[in-house]
This record gives structure tokens, sequence and C-alpha cells, in this order.
């Protein structure tokens, strides 16, 4: 698909959104991603606004008040671009039950939550259902919160594809501006590969498909297969 043709959207808190953006990214079907701040309601978060914080005390502001609007109240999300024919909402939410950073049980500040942020009243129907069947297989409190998607606030670019602008040459060779890096497909599928996330075979196709040049496909390639199976 091209930009401006049919898909939808996921947003998804599951952690670190460095390694939600591979993880999404390197997917079939998944076309664009892009990471950011959402679920909360302070206007214009920044990172230094959530990072660190439970909501309460930040480290160069007083501590907030119950009447004032908390800073750090938003949730590291990753916002997904998708094509429901290939990829389902389903499919998205197997990887969010198996991928998150600090479970689905664990009490965590808002910044690295589990938070379902749904886009329209079928993937509401989906995730409630879903929540039930996960909080059916666990003996604690399952976290996890759904909530309609509301203001999604991008984060500061150098978060955007954070794995592959470890390399700084691709994003150059491939002239990858900020811009591109929240909405290009190749950017997206290069920075799940380079993580490790999905198989060669996938990696040939895309290469071919999206016309990787040769020598950023071959050091993908070798990224690929060292980082497959560690941690994103
Ligand atoms: N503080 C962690 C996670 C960063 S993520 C953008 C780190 O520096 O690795 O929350």
């Amino acid at each position: 698909l091209e930009k401006g043709l049919p898909f939808k959207k996921a947003t998804f808190g599951m952690g670190c959104f460095w390694a939600n953006d591979a993880l999404f990214g390197a997917q079939k079907g998944v076309l664009r991603t892009r990471v950011g701040y959402s679920g909360g309601t302070t206007p214009n978060p920044v990172y230094k606004s959530i990072e660190g914080t439970s909501g309460g005390v930040d480290a160069d502001s007083k501590p907030s008040t119950s009447t004032e609007n908390p800073r750090g109240d938003h949730t590291e999300v990753i916002e997904i671009d998708y094509d429901p024919n290939i990829i389902s909402y389903h499919d998205l939410l197997k990887l969010f039950w198996n991928n998150h950073e600090y479970g689905l049980t664990t009490v965590i500040k808002r910044q690295y939550m589990s938070l379902i942020l749904y886009h329209d009243e079928d993937q509401k129907r989906i995730a409630e259902i879903e929540i039930k069947i996960e909080a059916g297989k666990r003996n604690e409190k399952l976290l996890t919160e759904l909530a309609p998607a509301g203001p999604f606030y991008p984060a500061e670019d150098y978060h955007q594809k954070y794995r592959l602008q470890k390399h700084g040459w691709i994003a150059e060779e491939l002239n990858l501006t900020p811009e591109l890096l929240q909405t290009s497909e190749v950017a997206a599928k290069l920075n799940g590969y380079i993580a490790g996330v999905g198989t060669v075979e996938e990696f040939e196709k895309d290469v071919k498909r999206l016309a990787i040049p040769e020598k950023i496909a071959s050091f993908v390639k070798i990224q690929l297969l060292e980082n497959m199976g560690g941690t994103l």
C-alpha cells in the first residue's frame, strides 16, 4: 500500500518504545510505525517530562499536587499503520500479549504501563474479549488498561527507529529525513530486521520488494542473523 491507500491504526504501550518499534516494524502487513506519548492529559509531553516519573515528581520541577495536572501521565506507545488484509488486529494483539518489557501484572510507572488505545469499535470489542481471556490465564490481576485513542504526540526524532539510527550511515544513504523515520515502510522494516526481528526469508523478500541497495541489505542481514532471538 502506498501512503493514502486504506490502512488501519493500532496503538499500544508495552514498555520502552524502542523495542516495540522494532518488533512491529518488521512484521508482514505493518506499513509504518512511529513512537510517541499518549494516554495521558498533559499537552505536548516530551521525553523528559514522562521519563522516570510515576506521575508525580520530576527531577527539575517541583512535585505536583493532586489538584494540578500531574506530570508524567503519558505512556510510551507505538503507533502502527497496518494493512488489515495481511495482518489482523488479533495478530497484533498476540504480539502485544507476548512482548511486554515488564509483564502484564507488574505494577509499573505510567511511562511503561500496559496500554491498548483502540481506534474503533471493532478493536475495542476484540481487545475486551482478549483481556478477559488473558486475565483468565493468570492468577494475578492483569494491569492492562483499555481506552479510546486520544491525542498522540510523536516522540523526539532521536527516538524514531532508534535501532536503525544507531547506524547513522544507513539513514543517510537512504535519505531518511526525520519525517520519513515516522512514515516510511523501508525505515520500519530495516529498524526491525537490524534488531533481529523476523526471518531471513521475509527479509530477502522485502529487500527485493522495497529495492534496498545491496550494501545496506548485506549489512542488515548480518545484523539480523546476529541479533535474532536476543532482547530488543
Ligand atoms: N531508560 C531505558 C529505556 C529508554 S526507553 C526510551 C534505556 O535508556 O535503555 O524508555
